[in-house]
């Protein structure tokens, strides 16, 4: 008889880690599906559904890989995990000496798996650890820690009993989490009111009950004209904002001459359908969520326009609120300590190379600043950087102007990447090291946190299929080539997940009947009169930050129109599309590909007409030193200033046969944009791009 199982783990295909159910047959995957114990019956995304797919996909790196010609050139030969691993702590050994431990420096793509690769950047001494935040969330999470002292993700949202939700560009049905986008539609069932703004119609507008097409950059207009109508019609909730908020009266001043008629002529939207959107939201309060964003990383006053999205959340009382925002319970509050290796080890003491903490006091070091990497190695500022390990990250297909960031890459001595797929940046680098898929390892225990903490796990669910390790594996290899294995005391990841759950009463044996352990059957609420917990001086929703403030950085700042787009030219958008991962995560599976396997170039009919562009006519999308050809997607629902492309084609590696030069890719026209904002986010959407049309043969 056949040998079926099923194995409770988690999807891998994006960063939203679904609970899934792998049933294995005879050793091979037959199908993957939602957890039911976990999602109730629903199930996986069309890339969580393709995970099969991409386990039995041969192009992706089959064993290390080390560079033999060129950086770039796809000149490789094999050789073992060990010589991979000593000549990189070779190197890394060398570089230490010569310049100091923070002359290395790496990356991955955040997230709670992330320990292993913390944890040895920090044994050996290095503080030069960031993620992919600069072009992801780094606006939203420095305005929450500005705010409530907290990182961005120690709170969720309760959709499901929401009763009013605004979205700004929250593309909340194609860049998807399964479970989000689930409890959303449950909310609309029910008869909650989904808010849309977007400077284009997608299928998040699609869905809503009133969607407003916004001028591009101009967010923040709105939202100082929503706290204008909030404040001075007495909307907000007194007895909230007396408890937990400070600078009523000094915010109160500052939206003084932001009327909604004002804000009408910069976003474009109807005074009166402001005003109306405030009353709305107050009648519905606290069942309220203004979603701060996800995708962060828009312009240069991103940061404060988060401050005002959880400053209208703090004004209508929405925190810790059934329908609203929810301070996540953590295994601690019901008495279960999880361990870390990461805890263990002593945080390196030097400055960082992206001056967070030092120099950007207000923007968190936990995260860095990784659009700065290329002007502190080319500058050598504050001192030389050599060596750079990305892990899980393709920073070279994720970050603006990769061009800019591979002139800097070429100063290293030393770079490598850890990656399951022939990523832009792992092609260019100098080993490549392929890790075990998402299906063929187990990671250590991590945490959900939320209003019912539990621990999960991700599971091994079949062998690998190549010469490929798991990431306990390569960093403990790494750690021990390097002296300093004694963070790293653990032999197998069975050996680890029981010293982490050691004094907990858990074993990895209660992951196997449901895939997690519930740490409380009820849900856990903080008392709203005195139990909330923010981690700001003065322990309340600092609106006006008395820490900001004190580093000259103003805690709201004057709305500052955009300069006008010269004329001729588009402010380039973009955004994810469901069958897709990001840059170049699933762009090459072949199920996916045949779905979608390259953009067509959303533009306003009335501008294409002017410049004699048809629908399906190519045009040409260019910047200064870059173009490239598209085909024009005509419609009316864009604003006229804008185009739009999906982010992630044009990938250049040629031995994913699929996906290599298909569509045109978005950071490429991202010219000059590796910046620091206040934020901490680089301004994706100041990007202009010239427009024209193919002149037929
Ligand atoms: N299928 C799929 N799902 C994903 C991902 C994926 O790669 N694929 N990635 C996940 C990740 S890591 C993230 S961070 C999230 C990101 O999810 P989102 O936060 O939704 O971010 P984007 O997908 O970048 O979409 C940004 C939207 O903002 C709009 N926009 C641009 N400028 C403005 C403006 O000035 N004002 C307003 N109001 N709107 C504007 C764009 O038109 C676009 O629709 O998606 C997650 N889900
Ligand atoms: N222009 C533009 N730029 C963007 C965006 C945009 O919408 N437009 N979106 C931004 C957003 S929201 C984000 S989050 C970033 C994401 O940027 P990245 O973090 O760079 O992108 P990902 O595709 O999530 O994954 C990075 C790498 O991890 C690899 N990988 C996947 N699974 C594994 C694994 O199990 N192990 C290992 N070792 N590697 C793995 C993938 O193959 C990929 O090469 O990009 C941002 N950049
Ligand atoms: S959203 Fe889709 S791809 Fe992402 S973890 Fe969930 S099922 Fe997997
Ligand atoms: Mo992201």
């Amino acid at each position: 008889m056949a040998n079926v199982k099923t194995i409770y783990s988690m999807c891998g295909m994006c960063t939203v880690r679904c609970p899934i159910a792998v049933e294995v047959k005879d050793g091979s995957i037959k199908h993957i599906w939602g957890n039911p114990h976990l999602l109730g019956g629903f199930n996986l995304c069309a890339r969580g559904a393709a995970g099969k797919a991409f386990e039995y996909d041969d192009e992706r790196p089959q064993y290390p890989m080390l560079r033999v010609g060129n950086r770039g050139s796809g000149q490789w030969k094999r050789v073992s995990w060990q010589e991979a691993l000593d000549y990189i702590a070779t190197r890394l050994n060398e570089i230490k000496h010569q310049y100091g431990p923070q002359a290395i420096c790496l990356s991955d793509r955040g997230g709670p798996h992330t320990d292993f690769q913390k944890t040895f950047i920090a044994s050996i001494g290095s503080p030069n650890y960031f993620n992919h935040h600069a072009s992801c969330s780094n606006s939203v999470h420095n305005a929450h820690i500005s705010i409530a002292g907290h990182a961005r993700n120690t709170v969720s949202y309760d959709y499901k009993h929401c009763k009013y939700l605004v979205l700004y560009g929250r593309n909340l049905f194609e860049s998807l989490g399964t479970t989000e986008a689930k409890d959303v539609i449950d909310m609309i069932a029910a008869g909650g009111r989904m808010i849309y703004i977007d400077v284009r119609y997608n299928y998040t507008a699609a869905k809503a009950a009133r969607f407003f097409l916004i001028r591009p950059a101009t967010d923040y207009a709105l939202n100082l004209a929503l706290i204008n109508v909030i404040v001075n019609e007495g909307l907000y909730d007194r007895d909230f904002v007396a408890r937990w908020v400070i600078g009523l009266d000094e915010l109160k001043r500052f939206v003084a001459p932001y009327t909604p008629q004002w804000a009408q002529g910069e976003t474009e939207i109807n005074a009166a359908e402001i005003t109306t959107m405030a009353y709305e939201a107050a009648k519905a309060s606290p069942a309220v969520l203004f979603h701060p964003g996800w995708m962060t990383a828009w312009g240069s006053n991103d940061f404060y326009l988060r401050r005002t999205i959880y400053t209208l959340n703090a004004l209508l009382g929405n925190y810790e609120a059934r329908g609203g925002i929810i301070i996540n319970k953590t295994p601690a509050d019901v008495g279960v300590r999880l361990k870390s290796l990461l805890a263990e080890v002593p945080r390196p003491v030097g400055e960082r190379f992206d001056g967070c903490g030092t120099i950007h006091k207000h923007l968190g070091a936990q995260w860095g600043l990784g659009q700065l990497l290329p002007e502190a190695i080319l500058g050598e500022t504050p001192y030389p950087i050599k060596a750079y390990i990305a892990m899980r990250h393709d920073p070279l297909a994720s970050m603006p102007d990769p061009e800019a960031f591979k002139t800097a890459l070429d100063r290293l001595d030393l770079l490598v990447s850890i990656d399951v797929n022939y990523s832009e940046t792992a092609w260019y680098s100098d080993c490549i090291l392929p890790e075990c898929t998402f299906l063929e390892r187990t990671d250590h225990v991590i945490a959900q946190n939320g209003l019912k903490p539990r621990l999960l796990l991700r599971r091994q669910a079949v062998k690998p299929r190549f010469d490929s390790r798991p990431r306990w594996y390569i960093f403990r290899e790494l750690a021990h080539k390097m002296g300093v294995g004694q963070y790293f005391p653990y032999d197998s990841i069975e050996e680890l997940i029981a010293w982490q759950l050691e004094g907990t009463g858990f074993t990895i044996e209660d992951f196997d009947h449901t895939g997690c352990i519930e740490l409380s059957d009820q849900p856990l609420w903080f008392d709203r009169a005195n139990g909330l917990r923010f981690n700001t001086p003065s322990g309340r929703l600092e609106i006006i930050s008395p820490t900001l403030e004190g580093a000259s950085i103003a805690s709201f700042i004057p709305f500052e129109r955009a300069e006008a787009i010269p004329a001729g030219l588009f402010r380039l958008v973009t955004s994810k599309v469901a069958v897709h991962t990001q840059g170049r995560t699933t762009s090459n599976i072949a199920i996916l590909n045949e779905l979608v396997a390259e953009s067509r170039l959303w533009i306003n009919t009335g501008r294409a007409r002017e410049l004699g562009v048809a629908d399906g006519d190519e045009v040409e999308v260019s910047v200064e030193g870059f173009s490239r050809r598209i085909t024009a997607r005509l419609t009316d629902l864009i604003h006229v200033e804008v185009v739009f492309m999906l982010h992630g084609f044009g990938d250049s590696v040629a031995v994913r046969t699929r996906s290599f030069n298909r569509g045109v890719s978005d950071v490429r026209l991202q010219k000059g944009l590796l910046k620091l904002t206040v934020g901490g986010n680089c301004p994706l959407t100041e990007c202009f791009v010239a427009v024209r049309p193919v002149k037929k043969e």
